[in-house]
């Protein structure tokens, strides 16, 4: 027995009962994969997930990767290293691969349904292996000799990175000084210091590869005045053998509060010898080439940090139906009463079914955010349109990278308080899913830069488009009929919400308006963008947990005692996630409506 416990049932549920993806499976670009091999596919995924790959867990935080600066290597735990390679050995990274690659291009949804498992069993084997993925970008962009680069980086299980960040360049990556200066032969010199590179140092592939973003001499200031380069740690031969050792090193690797199995480092570039780049594609296009990394990167962590939460949650479960304290509540004062076990407590049912209702609409997120990346696979390979699912994926990657971190994490405090004092042990898993999840809230686009994201790019940018549509959708299924006059009162309750939250944006949209005359309003938008993202978030995930009551509610005749039991929880959790938590939206439109700037007049030495 592992750490891991995985809700293969929940994600099933998400596939096949509620988006299903049986109706696109078998057709278009997915004709090779029907339903069963999909379910095949998870079952064996899950197998490995909460085996070989959640083994090393523990082990890899109690005795991270070790730094050796005289040689510039890391020397990983032998027992994260048996995980990664069983994890690569079994291939499922080609699901994400065109065919061109050796991939079998499987619908998004079944392939971040599968990254859920391994991303909750032990994150750091998902990020070491993103190589495949790096590959593909690589692929996509690059020129004749980077594909036939990219081919030989997948056939040698070579790893990769995203190099942005600097100390002076975090949140914002226009900042960046790492020079590139061009060569005779065509190449680049790339001269300069980047940090908290994840991956940038192992001993777990005979090569690494880094795409990072540098500014050629003479081009202009901010993002789009950098460009993508091809960094290899060891230079490729024509043959794809390695040749020389290229002069990016790993100069510092960082002791940090979780994720210690994933080395973050310090890369220096140029210092000891030339570090030779190549331009990916042969054009200066570099911060929208290196978006297609992040926006991979940006569901990936949501990803993490929803699967961290959903294994909290059921290791809290697991506990809470166990642990025998204190008597029922209704007979408090007869000391000789039968102590019960704490599910009978109002207030433990109350933490356990806050994290079951988040933790299962989150995932339902994430799955419906997939079904969006389905839609443009299918939409590309017909040669149509895929505009409208392309800027609702946009839409719901904040939401899925910035709602699913925050609410992860704090929900996690409540899975660790479930256990009382035991959770604060190392001997239960709770303490380490917190120290690793902390970090998903801060890479990939800090939770300020994913609500700025969010209202400037993809609501105003977007004309307002993808969130007309998206809340087209909850007001109908609002007003509809959905649950049989069941769920009457929680679609009510959501569409209150909705339209609290439609009132934060219209509010927030005046303010930037306002701004163009009085610059200074502007401000109003920065102090409630967070609130915007977390309300936007609680409106699409009551939509979720009421879209998979009203399928539940339509299944409970006849179902079996175990899924009776599973979706009576459905209806239960979508309940309380109405009635509990999306009143709550009415307070955070007053207050978005009422914003002023004192905040901002608060002189920095009165804080
Ligand atoms: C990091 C890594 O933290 C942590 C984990 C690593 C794990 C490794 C494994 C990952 C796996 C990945 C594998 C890949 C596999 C793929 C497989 C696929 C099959 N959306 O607003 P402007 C672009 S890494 C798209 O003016 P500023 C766009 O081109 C460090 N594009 O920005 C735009 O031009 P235009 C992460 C976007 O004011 C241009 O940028 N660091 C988006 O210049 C300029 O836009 C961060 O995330 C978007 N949402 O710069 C930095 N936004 O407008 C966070 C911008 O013409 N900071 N573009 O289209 C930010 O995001 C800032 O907002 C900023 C601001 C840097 C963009
Ligand atoms: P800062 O940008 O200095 O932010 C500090 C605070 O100010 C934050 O709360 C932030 O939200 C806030 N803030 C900043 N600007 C604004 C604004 N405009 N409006 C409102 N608030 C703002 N980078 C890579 O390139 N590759 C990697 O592989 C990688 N892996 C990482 C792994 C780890 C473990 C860590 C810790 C970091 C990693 N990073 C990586 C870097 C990561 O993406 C940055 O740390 C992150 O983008 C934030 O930058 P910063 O740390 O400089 O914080």
């Amino acid at each position: 027995m592992t750490h891991y416990k995985s809700n293969l049932r929940d994600l099933e549920f998400n596939l096949f009962e509620v988006f299903k993806r049986q109706d696109v499976l078998g057709t278009g670009p997915f004709e090779e994969l029907d339903e069963d091999t999909a379910r095949t596919i998870l079952d064996e995924v899950n197998r490995l997930a909460t085996g070989v790959v959640a083994e090393s867990f523990e082990d890899a935080d109690r005795n991270p990767p070790v730094f050796d600066p005289r040689t510039n290597t890391v020397r990983m735990p032998e027992s994260f290293k048996r995980s990664y390679q069983a994890y690569m050995d079994a291939e499922w990274f080609r699901l994400d691969l065109p065919a061109q690659l050796g991939g079998s291009e499987a619908p998004r949804s079944l392939v971040w349904a599968a990254a859920e498992l391994i991303l909750g069993a032990n994150p750091a084997v998902h990020m070491y292996s993103a190589g495949p993925g790096f590959a593909s970008i690589l692929w996509k962009e690059g020129n004749e000799a980077q594909k036939k680069f990219a081919k030989t980086a997948i056939e040698r299980g070579w790893g990769a990175t995203m190099v942005l960040t600097e100390p002076d360049a975090g949140s914002d990556v226009g900042a960046g000084r790492t020079k590139a200066v061009q060569q005779d032969d065509g190449t680049w010199h790339i001269e300069g210091v980047k940090r908290f590179i994840t991956s940038a140092e192992h001993d777990m592939s005979e090569n690494i590869y880094h795409l990072v973003l540098a500014r050629p001499e003479g081009h202009g200031p901010g993002t789009k005045g950098l460009s993508l380069f091809l960094v290899p740690k060891y230079l490729v031969n024509e043959d794809g053998t390695l040749g020389e050792r290229n002069g990016a090193y790993v100069t510092n690797v960082e002791h940090k509060m979780g994720l210690k199995a994933s080395t973050t480092c310090e890369l220096t570039f140029g210092d000891k010898h030339p570090a030779v780049g190549y331009l990916v594609g042969d054009k200066h296009d570099g911060i929208r080439q290196m978006f297609l990394v992040i926006e991979y990167a940006r569901m990936m962590v949501g990803t993490k940090a929803i699967a961290t939460l959903s294994t909290g949650y059921l290791n809290a479960l697991e506990y809470a139906k166990e642990r025998v304290q204190s008597a029922d509540l209704t007979r408090q004062s007869d000391k000789s009463a039968p102590r019960v076990t704490i599910t009978h407590h109002p207030d433990v049912r109350r933490s356990l079914m806050t994290q079951k209702a988040y933790a299962e609409a989150l995932r339902a997120l994430v799955v419906y955010t997939a079904t969006q990346q389905d839609a443009i696979q299918i939409a590309q390979a017909a040669g149509e349109d895929a505009s409208a699912a392309s800027a609702l994926n946009d839409l719901l990657l904040p939401l899925v990278k910035g709602v699913g971190s925050e609410r992860s994490y704090a929900l996690l405090s409540e899975s660790l308080q479930t256990l009382g004092g035991s959770g604060y042990l190392q001997e239960y898993p709770i303490e380490q899913y917190i120290r690793d999840a902390k970090i998903d809230t801060l890479y990939e686009g800090t939770t300020a830069i994913q609500g700025m994201d969010l209202f400037f790019r993809k609501i105003v940018k977007n004309g307002g488009q993808a969130l007309g549509a998206l809340m087209g959708e909850i007001q109908a299924f609002a007003s509809g009929e959905a649950g049989n006059g069941q769920l009457k009162n929680e679609r009510a309750l959501l569409a209150e919400a909705a339209a609290d939250v439609q009132a934060i944006v219209e509010s927030m949209v005046g303010d930037a308006m306002r701004s163009v005359e009085e610059p200074r309003e502007v401000y109003k938008v920065g102090l409630n963008s967070t609130r915007l993202l977390l309300g936007l978030g609680d409106v699409v995930l009551g939509w979720l947990l009421l879209r998979q009551a009203e399928v539940a509610l339509s299944r409970l005749d006849g179902a079996s005692e175990s899924d009776r039991d599973f979706y009576t929880g459905k209806i239960a959790a979508a309940r309380f996630f109405a009635d509990q938590v999306l009143p709550r939206l009415a307070v955070e439109r007053r207050i978005a409506e009422r914003t002023t700037l004192d905040l901002m007049d608060v002189p920095e030495s009165a804080f």
